[in-house]
């Protein structure tokens, strides 16, 4: 197991390299140009700045996390082959500066969907919180009416000044369903693997989180059996799963366990974190020792040295402790501590090799 930790640069992050690097055993940073919008090209020159920057703090740079899909890849839209060229091109580039994996994902206009980001928990820190009753049975519209007339009932991404964009994507989403998405995540899947392949880059897709449907947008990357026909619609090493255990863990029915056991060769780059999730659905990030949420975190890592995973491992997102005022789920010290945590467990199983 590889440990990487995600920065997300100089001018966009609190923590620095050098903070960084006093973590024990993380030996590269998970990174993206987060200035370039979806769908471009991204510049070797700019990567390269990056890789010198990070090689020169003692990291390297093989987890890019995310190169991000144009909204008409996801739409299946004349206009995707262009974009898709553009994410070929990108591969290739980041191929020379040694990357290795490729984290992306599939959700339809948003990334991860919170409706709290500084919710207190018992302890005194705070966390990411998704209050079920927020989002449940509401038509996108009709939630976008309800935020127009009330921007308390604003959630993180629906900031006024994306509001606008979000209706014209919502709106250019309204006939797709599931399937259409299926279409064009193997259409996607069949121009980009070949690339990957011959660069010798591996794609790792990450799941849907929530991992439902939300607004009525479809969300495809939510359970194990969603993922087995992710890996069959393109059957290639090069086409693999970001196992995020915090992802998948806010639906109680998703057995990690099962799926790290099940897809383990298809699976370059782990999350891991934990949740605690409510009777109601809710559900809140927490610390990420098993006890304090709902996943089985000393399982999975459990299963993944049974498998003996060799692939890159980070901590995902923290609770923001001792009042650090840090990117939501991206603080120094819960991370920290959550790193320490995966190695101990990862070095008990070492240790007793049949436990
Ligand atoms: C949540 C995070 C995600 C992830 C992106 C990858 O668990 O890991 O924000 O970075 O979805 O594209
Ligand atoms: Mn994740």
């Amino acid at each position: 197991m590889k440990m990487v930790f995600r920065w997300f640069g100089e001018n966009n992050d609190t923590v620095t390299l050098e903070q960084i690097k006093q973590i024990p055993g993380v030996e590269g940073i998970v990174w993206a140009l987060h200035d370039i919008p979806a769908g471009e090209e991204w510049p070797l020159d700019k990567i390269m700045e990056v890789k010198a920057k990070a090689e020169q703090a003692g990291f390297h740079i093989q987890v890019v996390e995310s190169v991000n899909i144009h909204e008409d890849i996801k739409l299946g839209l004349p206009s995707r082959d262009l974009y898709i060229d553009n994410y070929k091109k990108t591969i290739a580039s980041l191929a020379k500066a040694g990357v290795k994996v490729i984290c992306y994902n599939f959700m339809p206009v948003f990334d991860w969907t919170r409706t709290e980001l500084r919710k207190p928990l018992e302890d005194g820190s705070t966390a990411l919180f998704f209050e079920q009753s927020r989002t449940a049975n509401l038509d996108l519209f009709e939630m976008v009416k309800r935020i127009n007339e009330n921007p308390d009932l604003s959630m993180p991404g629906w900031e006024p000044e994306r509001l606008e964009r979000v209706t014209e994507l919502f709106e250019a989403y309204r006939n797709v369903t599931e399937e259409h998405l299926w279409d064009n995540l193997k259409y996607f899947l069949d121009e980009i693997i070949p690339t990957a392949a011959a660069n010798d880059i591996r794609m790792a897709i990450h799941p849907d989180d929530p991992p439902w449907s939300i607004f009525g947008l479809p969300r495809i990357m939510t359970g194990q059996e969603n993922l087995r026909r992710f890996l069959k619609l393109h059957d290639s090493p090069y086409n693999g799963i970001t196992l995020c255990s915090g992802s998948l863990g806010a639906n109680p029915n998703n057995d990690i366990i099962a799926m790290v056991h099940e897809f383990a060769d298809r699976i370059p780059f782990a999350h891991i974190r934990n949740v605690r999730v409510y009777e109601n659905g809710d559900f809140i990030e927490t610390s990420h020792r098993t006890q304090d949420g709902t996943v089985d975190i000393s399982g999975i890592v459990q299963a993944f040295h049974q498998n003996n995973f060799t692939g890159f491992c980070r901590p995902d997102h923290g609770r923001h402790l001792w009042n650090e005022q840090s990117r939501p789920g991206y603080g120094l010290y819960d991370r920290a501590l959550g790193i320490m945590y995966l190695w101990g467990l990862w070095d008990a199983y070492s240790k007793n090799k049949n436990s």
